[in-house]
């Protein structure tokens, strides 16, 4: 069986306890147990991670990148957070691992600030998720198990 990876980046921890009306009420592990459901109906295991830090998640997409490489991974869905308008490390590290990637926001990025509207990771991603809400995630986990 593959692994889906679902990266978290910063203040990601904080889900469900500020700005509901923007990313829900839901905690970051009610967001792990509805990857966890999807996984289990489309035959993945999941691997679900959160960190505040930038050089850890670009150690776990070159980890992934060996990963899929070994055939052990279907590939990787990152939600980013604000390194995803900052990041060229971010950038560079899932080109260079050569990973499948979904990028993933839970709000409409488009619809709100301008300095939003930017992502150093679409141009390296296989497909974006944005809007959705927490549900973007199960969508992306189906996407992933679908290519
Ligand atoms: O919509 C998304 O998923 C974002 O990736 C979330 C990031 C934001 O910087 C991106 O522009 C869009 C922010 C994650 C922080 O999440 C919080 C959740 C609750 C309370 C505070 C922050």
């Amino acid at each position: 069986m593959k692994t889906a990876l679902v990266l978290n980046g910063p203040n990601l921890n904080l889900l469900g306890t500020r700005e509901p009306a923007v990313y829900g009420s839901q905690t970051l592990a009610d967001v792990k147990a509805l990857c966890d459901q999807a996984c289990a109906s489309h035959g993945l295991t999941l691997d679900f991670r959160q960190s505040n830090h930038e050089g850890e998640l670009i150690d776990w997409i070159h980890e992934a990148g060996r990963a899929q490489a070994a055939g052990t991974l279907a590939g990787v869905v990152l939600n980013a957070g604000a390194y995803t308008h900052t990041s060229i490390a971010l950038h560079d590290a899932i080109k260079g691992a050569g990973v499948t990637l979904i990028e993933l926001h839970i709000s409409n990025v488009h619809a709100r600030e301008a300095f939003r509207h930017h992502s150093y990771i679409s141009p390296a991603a296989k497909a974006v998720m944005a809007g959705f809400g927490v549900q973007g995630y199960a969508l992306a986990i189906a996407g992933l198990a679908g290519l």
